[in-house]
């Protein structure tokens, strides 16, 4: 039996497919196969995704269960070391995942680099808390008695993740999530799979155990089949989802039904105020940055510029010029912002494009860049992939579809404010709540603008995004359900509080009964 167990190691089974990982194993026989091409050049395919289905997602939920007590069992500073050595790993690796990141999302290559950074950092923070985890002692009512608190892991986690950021908001559930003692059941975006596949293999080569961490590559419905019959069976404990506020509605609908608390990081859009006093040039800065880098596409991205209407002419101006002058095109290259991300989220941007040139006076040209229309300022071919022109759509009002809804990709709205309340209810308006920034030098503006914007996320002179990975991440209303992620925060995503009471007095103390008033 040991050589045919052997053999059976040494012969997977013949597919050049990346396939689902459960209890360590490849799960063969895929119900299809799907390419990921590069979206700067749509004729490379960068690997074949074997998609698996539901069943294959529960088989997954079971392996987490069955695997979580012997990784509890595990010291956390244990865990911790884990932790590092994924740490370790990945700045050994950066350029590498960096590199594929770019190739299979069109991020810019510094981006990229800074999203396997941002795993680093996830990864420095949490190796620590592995000797933390702290409880505490508190004083009992009764005499000869002590109480404590301890954080127990959840169990086992479902992370849903989006490709936008392959590797890095992925981090930011499974590295806590393992070090607090969980195991996972990753289904990562079908079109950043192969990133997903090497993130999966760094871990592996961690030391993360056959089991703690299974990868199920499957479409939508078939996730939401695997999940609802592995909620249903009790074989997972808690959800992480970063995605669409469409999409996190609905997971949070079903997790409702099993008492469940999802943790959601969903979509938004999200305000930059620019008052009468700001230092405009940075103004231009953090709105070129958060507005088209990553060509809009980070849940954090700017979505409409509240400009005070003394400075609205002037702002436009630079902002046009800016954008008229940025380097976008091949994300290999030193470029402001690549392609989109994949054919899916180029067809929902040019439906956003539909309804804005219905109603808007644009600023600039709009929609695909081809051989006929390239912009100055191209870098590469730009009939090779999904690049869009960067739009700028002025005069924006508050009951417009554009106000209104997120829409993941290059363009930005501008609207104008007289009172800073006016400029904080327009803010507010959308009913996301993820990030917002306000430009001034008044600091008395800056507090009072943090006090009312309904936004899990500040900014003061600083654009949208680019949030650090130890300060807590999420959002409110539509961005959200109030969860956090990140730094010591996340901790209570992925631990459940226990308290423990020890009577020492050798009688039944009873509380409130027996305790003594004075
Ligand atoms: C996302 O787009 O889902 O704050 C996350 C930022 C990044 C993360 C964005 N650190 O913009």
């Amino acid at each position: 039996a040991g050589r045919t167990e052997a053999r059976d190691r040494e012969d997977p089974p013949v597919s050049s497919a990346i396939l689902s990982v459960v209890a360590g194993e490849r799960v063969p026989n895929p119900v299809r196969t799907t390419p990921s091409t590069n979206p700067a050049n749509t004729a490379d395919v960068v690997g074949t995704i074997g998609v698996a289905g539901p069943e294959v997602f529960v088989q997954a939920a079971r392996a987490a269960r069955d695997a979580q007590a012997g990784w509890a069992a595990l010291p956390a500073p244990q865990r911790g070391q884990v932790i590092a050595n994924v740490g370790r790993l990945m700045t050994a690796n950066k350029e590498r995942l960096a590199a594929l990141v770019t190739r299979e999302i069109g991020k810019p290559a510094a981006e990229a680099l800074g999203e396997v950074q941002e795993i680093i950092d996830t990864c420095d923070f949490f190796l620590g808390e592995g000797r933390r985890l702290y409880g505490q002692t508190v004083p009992s009512e009764m005499p000869d008695k002590q109480l404590f608190t301890f954080r127990r892991p959840v169990g086992a986690v479902a992370v849903i993740s989006a490709g936008n950021f392959p590797v890095a908001v992925p981090s930011w559930y499974i590295v806590p999530a393992l070090l607090c003692g969980n195991t996972v059941v990753w289904k990562p975006a079908e079109y950043s799979s192969v990133c997903s596949d090497a993130f999966y293999q760094i871990f592996a080569h961690a030391g993360v155990p056959a089991g703690v961490l299974n990868v199920v590559y499957a479409d939508g419905p078939d996730t939401f089949a695997g999940l609802e019959q592995s909620l249903a069976a009790g074989l997972i404990d808690k959800v992480g989802f970063t995605g669409s506020s469409e999409v996190g509605t609905r997971i949070g609908e079903l997790c409702g039904r099993y008492l469940q608390t999802p943790c959601l990081e969903l979509g938004g859009k999200n305000p930059m105020v620019i008052t009468e006093n700001a230092d405009l040039d940075l103004a231009v800065e953090g709105a070129l940055f958060s507005g088209f880098g990553t060509a809009g596409q980070r849940c954090t991205s700017l979505g409409t510029v509240i400009v005070h209407e003394s400075v609205h002419d002037e702002f436009v101006s630079r902002f046009g010029a800016a954008v008229a002058a940025a380097a976008m095109g091949d994300p290999t290259q030193d470029v402001l912002f690549g392609p989109l991300l994949d054919e899916k989220f180029a067809a929902g941007f040019e439906k956003s494009l539909g309804w804005i040139a219905a109603h808007h006076q644009v600023i600039g040209t709009t929609g695909r860049v081809t051989e006929e229309n390239p912009r100055a300022g191209f870098v590469g071919d730009p009939a090779a992939g999904l690049f869009y022109h960067p739009v700028i759509v002025d005069g924006v009002r508050a009951d417009d579809e554009l106000f209104l809804n997120e829409t993941f990709g290059p363009i930005v709205g501008i609207t104008t404010y007289g009172t800073l309340d006016e400029a904080i209810a327009l803010g507010n308006r959308p009913g996301y709540g993820l990030s917002s920034s306000i430009y001034t030098t008044d600091p008395q503006q800056a507090f009072k603008f943090a006090e009312g914007i309904s936004a899990g996320m500040v900014s003061v002179n600083n654009s949208t995004s680019g949030a650090e990975a130890h300060l807590p991440f999420g959002g409110n209303g539509k961005s959200g359900n109030g969860s956090r992620q990140s730094g010591i925060w996340v901790l209570d995503q992925f631990t459940r509080w226990q308290s423990l009471n020890w009577d020492y007095s050798g009688k039944l103390q009873k509380a409130q009964l027996d305790t003594v008033t004075v």
